[in-house]
């Protein structure tokens, strides 16, 4: 990776530059909402772009100069909608949240009803946590996942009944199973709610026609571009075409101003990379290293919520270990292994200790890794578990994680 400008001006920005890469390089990161871009994402997204201004739409500018921006915006916004199948595109959000945010700008006020997937049981801050902007502004009610870690379709058809939301959010941030986005039009439908689909985590596995899309059901659909999308951070709002003119008015001028245009282009390459076969080659990986994970993890006797996953991520219970999240997010990472504590369904432990960590494999299938490597990977994090005072059995442990990463180099 080219730094010499930067080494030259800000020595201390580029010396922590080069041990992020290598952190990178040398650890094995499990935490299901990162991944690895492309160099062609990274080198868009560090572009002359960033020096345009370019607030409204295309053709439709508040400055000059925007003539190759539109070009670069127009194709990003019709590569998300060949993408997902969807109308229209919105393809400013800086993030998933402020996505999240311009869809609820659009469809409500405040104080209106919203039912989402509670946060600590694998929801987003931005479905309706009390600290956040969607549960401080409107009237949240939230429905959860039962023992078996799934959806109770049933359960959420009886809440929206009971509470008449104008707007149901289904898509998650911890969820390994497939999400029904029919059975939540119904539900939608059977109240008058309209339907956002958050796909932030599965955006890669929907592109890739390896997730059920939410497209033919779906008012809304959101999504942030870094997860399993591989794509710059950032969010992506589609709706169907009565909905395009809110959205946009609530993306700008209601939330955001400046558009990141250089972030757009890079959103623009990853939504092009992920349309290629290669891309669904890949996806398809995610979720067979996935399963190889849980099992490999299963076998070692460790639990994991709600059995096999699905998709591209788990959580670990480590309630019959004894063990807490935190404390074993922070073992991993002696041994190489990045990951997060997550809450477990009943929880005994607080939202900052947990029974739980989040698992996922986006980001070792970029750099290649495969079933074999992930059921040694579950070796590793077993024994790191079930060893975790001892500091020699823990170092032993570094140096197969550290052997798993050469084996599999990224960005070299
Ligand atoms: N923080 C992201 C995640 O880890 O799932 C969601 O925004």
């Amino acid at each position: 990776m080219n730094l010499e400008h930067i080494k030259q001006t800000d020595p201390v920005v580029a010396e922590q530059i080069e041990l992020e890469l290598k952190r990178q390089q040398e650890t094995i990161e499990l935490i299901a909402s990162e991944n690895c871009t492309s160099l062609a994402v990274m080198e868009a997204s560090g572009s002359v772009l960033t020096n345009k201004y370019a607030e409204g739409k295309p053709h439709k500018r508040y400055y000059n100069g925007c003539e190759h921006i539109d070009v670069i915006e127009e194709i990003c916004q019709k590569r998300a909608c060949e993408l997902f199948g969807m109308d229209h595109a919105n393809v400013q959000p800086h993030s998933g949240a402020q996505a999240n945010m311009a869809v609820f700008m659009a469809t409500m006020k405040p104080g209106d009803r919203v039912l989402s997937m509670d946060l600590s049981n694998g929801g987003h801050l931005s479905h309706g946590s009390p600290v956040n902007f969607s549960g401080l502004y409107f009237d949240v009610k939230s429905y959860g996942i039962n023992e078996y870690g799934e959806i109770d379709y049933d359960d959420v058809r009886k809440m929206a009944i009971e509470h008449k939301p104008k707007l149901i959010i289904c898509g998650a941030s911890n969820y390994s199973k497939i999400i029904d986005f029919k059975r939540f039009r119904e539900i939608a439908d059977e109240v008058g709610a309209l339907l956002l689909a958050d796909i932030a985590h599965i955006a890669g596995l929907v592109a890739a026609g390896l997730h059920p899309s939410p497209a033919p059901y779906a008012h809304f659909v959101t999504t942030t571009t870094h997860k399993s999308l591989r794509g710059p951070r950032g969010g992506i709002i589609m709706c169907k075409e009565e909905f395009a003119q809110a959205i946009d008015k609530a993306v700008f001028p209601g939330m955001q101003g400046g558009p990141l245009e250089h972030i757009i282009a890079a959103k623009a390459v990853a939504l092009l990379e992920a349309s290629k076969p290669e891309f669904k080659e890949y996806a398809a990986q995610i979720i067979k290293n996935a399963k190889a994970l849980a099992q490999g993890l299963m076998d070692e006797g460790l639990d994991i919520v709600g059995g096999m996953t699905e998709n591209h991520l788990m959580t670990l219970d480590l309630r019959k270990t004894g063990k807490t999240g935190k404390d074993m997010a922070n073992v991993l990472e002696v041994v190489g292994i990045t990951a997060n504590k997550n809450t477990v369904p009943n929880d005994p432990q607080s939202p900052f200790v947990t029974s739980g960590i989040r698992l996922g494999t986006p980001a070792v299938t970029t750099r290649g890794f495969k079933e074999e490597d992930m059921t040694e990977v579950a070796k590793i994090i077993a024994g790191a578990i079930y060893a975790s005072d001892n500091e020699q059995g823990l170092k032993n442990l570094r140096e197969r994680s550290l052997k798993l990463c050469q084996k599999h180099p990224l960005y070299t």
